[in-house]
């Protein structure tokens, strides 16, 4: 399968390449679901909404902050790597990722379609001001605004909107792709898992990286049980 796999992702023009937690793994980088998932007995789905933030803003910064300390020390993977090559290969290439670790940034890639937000950027709760702020550890929890307003990771938490920007752009290419990759995403949280299927529908042959069965196993075209870190180099040779 892998051979002809890459075959065809060497032909394809229009590849949409849509990542989530798995494929920062061998980084380094847990994923949310699963039993490495629980961070001091608390789920994600615990953490990660706006009510959880109003209660408890610093444990939830205590939560981010411990994500920000180990994704500074993770470097980006052979997988990442493999991204970024095929995007300078395939001019109408689009990435779009769940992760807000910025490790597809420092891998190189480009113009990337961030559907969940960005941990290093922060946003006044009050003014609504956003600053890029990588400094780990943070020295007071929660982290204020020169108004004096909380600021909070500029990330995307259960019940909130994603950008409408970047969700169309990223609808747009997964109806336009020829070939679309999902990549270490259990596929379980909408609206973005809903592009697989979209681009299925429209027409796409659509590519699984991951070493477990997913929501959206059963109806793609090629699932490859795997690593992420793995698979793509293979998928994704050196040119000659
Ligand atoms: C490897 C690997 C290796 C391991 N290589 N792979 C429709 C139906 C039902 C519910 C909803 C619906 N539409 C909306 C909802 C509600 C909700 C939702 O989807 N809930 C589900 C849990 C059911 N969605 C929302 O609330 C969204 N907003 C929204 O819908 O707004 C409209 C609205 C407004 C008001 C009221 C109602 C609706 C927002 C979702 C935001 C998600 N945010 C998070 C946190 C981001 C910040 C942070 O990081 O802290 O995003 S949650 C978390 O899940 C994070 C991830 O991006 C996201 C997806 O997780 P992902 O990436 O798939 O990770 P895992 O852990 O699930 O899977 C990892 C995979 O890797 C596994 O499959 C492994 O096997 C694999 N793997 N090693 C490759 N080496
Ligand atoms: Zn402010």
């Amino acid at each position: 399968m892998i051979d002809e796999v890459r075959d065809r992702i060497a032909a394809a023009t229009r590849i949409v390449a849509f990542t989530g937690a798995g494929m920062s793994v061998e980084s380094g980088i847990p994923t949310f679901r699963g039993p490495e998932g629980l961070w001091r007995k608390f789920r994600a789905e615990d953490l990660a909404t706006a009510g959880a933030f109003r209660r408890n803003p610093k444990l939830v910064w205590e939560w981010y902050d411990s994500r920000r300390q180990n994704m500074a020390r993770s470097e980006p993977n052979a997988g990442h790597i493999a991204l970024a090559e095929l995007q300078r290969r395939k001019p109408e290439f689009t990435l779009i990722t769940q992760n807000i670790d910025g490790l597809h940034d420092r891998a190189g890639s480009a113009d990337i379609l961030k559907l969940h937000g960005d941990i290093w950027v922060l946003r006044c709760v009050r003014c609504g001001r956003e600053v890029e702020d990588r400094r780990v550890p943070l020295e007071d929890l929660p982290p204020r605004c020169e108004c004096g307003g909380m600021l909070r990771p500029a990330v995307v938490w259960f019940g909130e909107y994603l950008d409408p920007g970047v969700m169309d752009a990223a609808y747009r290419a997964a109806v336009n792709a020829d070939m679309f990759l999902t990549i270490g995403t259990s596929a379980i949280v909408h609206p973005a898992a809903g592009l697989i299927g979209l681009a299925k529908e429209h027409g796409a042959v659509v590519v699984e990286i991951n070493p477990a069965e997913t929501a959206y196993s059963e109806r793609v075209d090629y699932p490859i049980r795997g690593a992420a870190g793995e698979i793509l180099p293979q998928l994704i040779p050196p040119e000659e």
